[in-house]
């Protein structure tokens, strides 16, 4: 499988690693320590330096009850950061869901949008279907990050986030954008319990049959904290092992705070002749 972005074509046969990078005050597990651009920028440069596969920069905190960012405020941070992170020769993708903030970065020649509301929000899909080859990942959420996780519901949430995805992406290519640009994600942690977490990690195959590349962030998440007894700044360990679960259950793409330990990790688990996603 590849996933065709602006300026890549990422191939998936080999797990790949999105790292990421916050340029914002509030962020849950890292933020603050990135907010200048400038320490941004030497963030994005250590993480290549570290084996990234692609950089992943984002403007505005969305865990549980964050603030919303105005536009010219998210603008102002990950502009700079996105100018400096397209020089670096690993694909870049833009965390947003603001349809301006996705413009001004695919100006800038960003290769892909990462986008938690899945395109839904206004001119989001107008914005992504004009522009001829960037990559997009759809992401499930359950609700808005403001109120998310106060009661998440699910009969079955594996079959509620299909179905979600399914509709999603059939949409995206219904306003023009080619298969092979399009990752979906079931959006570990937005409007979500341990227990939903868990499930569709349990049966993520299930979510294989999509016919998109999977993209997961299970990095330092509150699910990994309650089976750990850990803080958010001591789950590295957690999010590498949840990290190779979901590798061994088809998943294409890993978005991750500590982008060392988990291609350490990928390097033993390929070498054990465990890696072969192709062939899952
Ligand atoms: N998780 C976060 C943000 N963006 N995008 C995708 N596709 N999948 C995810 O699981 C995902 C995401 C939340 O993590 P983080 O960026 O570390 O925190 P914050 O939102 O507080 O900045």
């Amino acid at each position: 499988m590849i996933w065709q972005t602006t300026r890549f074509r990422i191939d998936l046969s080999r797990p790949q690693v999105m790292g990421i990078v916050n340029t914002t005050p509030d962020s849950f597990s890292d933020g603050g320590s990135h907010a200048s651009a400038s320490a941004a920028a030497r963030h994005c440069e250590r993480l290549v330096a570290e084996g990234v596969d692609i950089l992943d920069i984002g403007g505005e905190s969305t865990r549980p009850g964050a603030t919303p960012v105005p536009l010219a405020e998210e603008l102002a941070r990950v502009l700079p950061v996105l100018k400096a992170a397209v020089t670096m020769g690993v694909p870049v993708s833009i965390d947003t869901y603001k349809a301006d903030v996705m413009a001004a970065a695919l100006d800038l020649g960003v290769d892909i949008v990462n986008d938690i509301a899945a395109l839904q929000q206004p001119r989001a899909l107008a914005v992504v279907s004009a522009h001829p080859s960037c990559g997009v990942c759809l992401m499930h959420m359950q609700g808005e990050p403001g109120s998310m996780q106060a009661a998440p519901t699910y009969g079955d949430v594996v079959a509620e986030v299909d179905r979600f995805l399914r509709e999603r992406a059939r949409a995206v290519r219904d306003a023009g954008v080619q298969d092979e640009r399009i990752v979906l994600d079931p959006g570990i942690g937005f409007g979500k319990t341990a227990a939903h977490n868990l499930a569709l990690l349990a049966r993520q195959r299930e979510l294989l049959t999509l016919g998109h590349p999977l993209l997961v962030g299970w990095s330092r998440k509150r699910t990994l904290g309650e089976l750990t007894g850990r803080p958010v700044d001591e789950r590295v360990v957690a999010s590498v092992a949840a990290a190779l679960a979901a590798v061994l259950r088809g998943a294409h793409v890993l978005r991750v705070h500590d982008v060392a330990a988990t291609v350490d990790a990928l390097k033993v688990w390929q070498a054990a002749g465990s890696g072969d996603v192709a062939a899952t």
